[in-house]
């Protein structure tokens, strides 16, 4: 049975194995990616019950997705070939210093831009206690942009718990304030708001957490966690608010930056299901968060439910 149900984009990620212009580099590891993707691997790692809704190419990356989340225990019932489009793909730089890498993506047109509400299940969608979505998936298409507001819609009103990563994605949107907008609408129907703090200050024109956390508290969020990067995160319910200090990670271990707000995501919402408090989930977000830079790809540092109990950094 599900506990948590999410829907996306899932990719091949072509990572460069040299640091360097993509145009200059031969070689590359393809591993998986797509936010949400990130998100439902680590749920599923920790052992909960995930559902993914989302669409693939009938192609040779779209069965590479499929094996992937066969692999990781996640059911893909509700992932629909396409017969037509193709699956999406990114590249990503390797960064040697600890900076973001530069990525690019081949995506427009993809299977999963295609999602629309025919994909919508009630049954599927509203099995679960959670639903958890990213400003990514709005950002793919209109069409997609519906499915997303329907399905967050659908499950708040089911009475289900909706966490929602604005994840702002500039390249994907066809103006800023398209984005703004997009992002609110989804913001609008979370439960659970987490921007990086950066994004909460574009999105909503406020400077410190707790005023950017208030304004979503305004829009009808339950629980706001702002991510400070190395800082930690802010958190705040509306009568608890504080501070969880980072975790530190020596630069020389820092491999790939990118993924680690999923692995945060996975922190706190694995965290709130398991019934702890949420300066605890968040705390959770922060360790987690702090493993998955360690390693390459977006998903490698997703631990299990032994290796968070031990969790050595
Ligand atoms: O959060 C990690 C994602 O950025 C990555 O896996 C790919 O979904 C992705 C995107 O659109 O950037």
């Amino acid at each position: 049975s599900l506990d948590v149900v999410t829907c996306g984009e899932a990719m091949a990620l072509f990572a460069a194995l040299q640091p360097g212009p993509l145009e200059h580099c031969g070689q590359f590891q393809k591993i998986t990616a797509g936010a949400e993707l990130n998100v439902a691997i680590g749920l599923a790692r920790l052992g909960f019950g995930v559902g993914y809704l989302s669409r693939v190419g009938n192609d040779s990356i779209g069965r590479f997705l499929l094996a992937a989340l066969d692999h990781e225990g996640i059911d893909r019932s509700h992932v629909a070939l396409d017969e037509v489009y193709p699956t999406g793909l990114m590249f990503k730089t390797r960064s040697d210093d600890g900076s973001d890498p530069h990525v690019e993506y081949f995506r427009r047109g993809s299977a999963a831009s295609r999602l629309s509400l025919a994909d919508y299940a009630a049954d599927y969608c509203l099995q679960g206690r959670h639903v958890h979505l990213t400003g990514i998936s709005a950002a793919l298409s209109d069409s997609a942009r519906e499915l997303t507001v329907h399905l967050a819609r659908e499950a708040r009103a089911a009475g289900k718990t909706v966490s929602f990563d604005p994840n702002l994605r500039p390249r994907l949107w066809s103006s800023t304030q398209a984005m703004i907008d997009g992002t609110h609408a989804l913001a609008a129907l979370g439960d659970l708001v987490m921007p990086g703090l950066g994004e909460g200050r574009l999105l909503t024109g406020y400077t410190e957490p707790a005023d950017i956390a208030r304004f979503y508290l305004d829009l009808g969020a339950s629980a706001v966690v702002i991510k400070l990067g190395p800082a930690g995160a802010y958190f705040t319910n509306g009568t608890e608010s504080g501070r969880v200090a980072g975790v530190p990670v020596p630069a020389s271990r820092v491999v790939d930056t990118v993924g680690a707000g999923d692995g945060f995501a996975v922190g706190v919402i694995s965290g709130l299901l398991d019934g702890l408090t949420l300066a605890h989930a968040v705390e959770r977000g922060t360790l987690i968060g702090a493993r998955v830079v360690q390693f390459m790809g977006d998903c490698e540092g997703l631990p299990t439910r032994a290796e968070l109990e031990g969790v050595v950094l």
